[in-house]
Parts: structure tokens; sequence; C-alpha cells
């Protein structure tokens, strides 16, 4: 069984989707990252970046004693080699395969989670629009750029790294169904390719039951004062703010 330390965003989707493609058991361990949860001493052991997702193996490749990994990209590629799916042995497609995912993890992702952040959280980060404005500006920027890669790739390519559905595609997808929202959803008809790839993947079945697990998890009936605690809690980390935040969680769970 594997335990998957969890909260219903993208970069746990990609977790979910995969499990649901190799039809692995997985038990889901919800990590409230508005709650503080990323910050108690259990999940920092396992997640020493405070960030979810993170699996633990109980039953890992290799044998032996259980294995806890954490960072999307590094879950992926081991739970490829655990199933022998998605991601080849062959030297040359291997490495087709993962210099899309390293681009994934450095690029779509962190672009799109600054983007959306100027973009659409800017009304409770400055109160200045003028302070938001070249953050929108560079990150819309590079997302727009991101989606221009991704469609001039997908023009002549059935998936990201070729003409096999790899963990390139696995990890790209949950970030990539969002572009409309931080650009505009006008922008589909200017990637038709990554349009095509976003529709094609989001009708796989495994897809689909993925990146719907836990979906309620982070709806609540939340005051106005709540909602800005966890934002609080969750912008502008700094080393301070943290190790706080990690003494809080020990308090708490004592
Ligand atoms: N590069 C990491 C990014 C993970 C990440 O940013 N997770 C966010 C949620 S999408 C998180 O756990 N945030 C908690 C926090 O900011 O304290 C990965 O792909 O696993």
């Amino acid at each position: 069984m594997i335990d998957v330390h969890y909260w219903p965003t993208p970069n746990g989707w990609k977790v979910t989707v995969m499990l649901e493609e190799c039809g692995l058991d997985y038990n889901i361990v919800p990590v409230d990252i508005g709650g503080g949860d990323q910050f108690k001493a259990g999940f920092l052991r396992i997640s020493p970046n405070n960030r979810m997702p993170a699996i633990v193996d109980h039953d890992p490749l290799g044998g032996g004693e259980p294995i806890a990994i954490f960072e999307s990209g590094a879950i992926l590629e081991y739970l490829a080699d655990k199933t022998g799916r998605f991601l080849s042995q062959d030297p040359r497609e291997r490495y087709r395969v993962l210099q899309w995912v390293h681009w994934q993890m450095a690029n779509l992702g962190p672009m799109m989670g600054n983007a959306n952040h100027f973009k659409n959280y800017g009304k409770n980060i400055a109160d200045d629009p003028a302070q938001l404005e070249y953050g929108i500006k560079r990150f819309v920027g590079e997302v727009d750029r991101l989606a221009g890669v991704m469609d001039a790739q997908l023009s002549s390519n059935a998936y990201l790294a070729g003409s096999d559905y790899t963990i390139a595609d696995i990890i790209s997808w949950p970030w990539a169904r969002l572009m409309g929202r931080l650009i505009d959803e006008a922008m589909w008809d200017t990637f038709p390719d990554l349009k095509r790839w976003v529709d094609e993947v989001g009708e796989r079945s495994a897809v689909d039951k993925g990146w719907q697990v836990g979906r309620d998890m982070g709806k609540r009936d939340l005051s106005e004062a709540e909602e800005q605690a966890r934002r609080d809690l969750l912008f502008n980390q700094t080393n301070e703010k943290v190790r706080k935040a990690r003494e809080e969680a020990a308090r708490t769970a004592s």
C-alpha cells in the first residue's frame, strides 16, 4: 500500500492520476496546507521542504523498509520504475521523457504558481495595484511563452515526449488544463495543438478519476477572516515564519 500525503491541487493531482493510470492501491493522507499540516513534525520527516505531495510506499521497489519520497517529479519517476509503465528503460527514450518532466518541474509548475499568486490573490497581498503589475506581467508572460513551447512540441508529436503517452504528459496535464484561467480562455484558439492534447488526455478515465480525488477536501464554508488566516500561512514564507508555524504545529499536536 502507498500512503499519499495529499491536498487537491495540481501538484497533488499528478500523483493520484499516475496511481490511477498504474492501477496501484493507495491511501490518502490529507495535508491541509491552509491549516498548517505541512509544518507538522511527522510530515516534515517525509517532506522537509514543507510541501505536498509526498508518498510512503510500504511495499517498495527493491524491497526492505518503506520508502518515503517528496517532489512530484521524483514520485512519478519512482512509480514508473516500480510498475514499468509510462517511462522506458531505453536510455534514448527515457531521457526524451525525463527532459520534459524536468521542464515541467522547473518551468510550467513554478511559473503558473507565481502567475496565480499575483493574478488571483493580488488584492489580498498588496494594497497598491502598481506593486502587482510587474509580477503579473512577468509570470503570465512566462505562462504564455510556455503555452507556445508546448503547442510547438505538440504540433509535431501526439504527446509531449513523442508518440507515446508518458509521465511527461501525466505531470504536465494538471497544470496545463488551468492555463486559460491565467492567460484567458481565448488562448486555446491560439494554441490548437495544446488544446487538442489537453482535451485528449483529460478524456482518459484514469486522469478523470485521479484529478477528482479529494475534490471536496478544500471546499468549506469559511469566513473572510478564516480565509485570510489560511492565506497568511501560505504566502511569503520566510525561515522565521516557517519556524513559528512548525512550533505552532508542535504545540497543537501535543
Ligand atoms: N515542486 C514541488 C511543489 C509542491 C508544492 O508547491 N506544493 C504546494 C501545494 S501545490 C504546497 O504544498 N504548499 C504548502 C506551502 O506552501 O506551505 C512538487 O512538484 O512536488
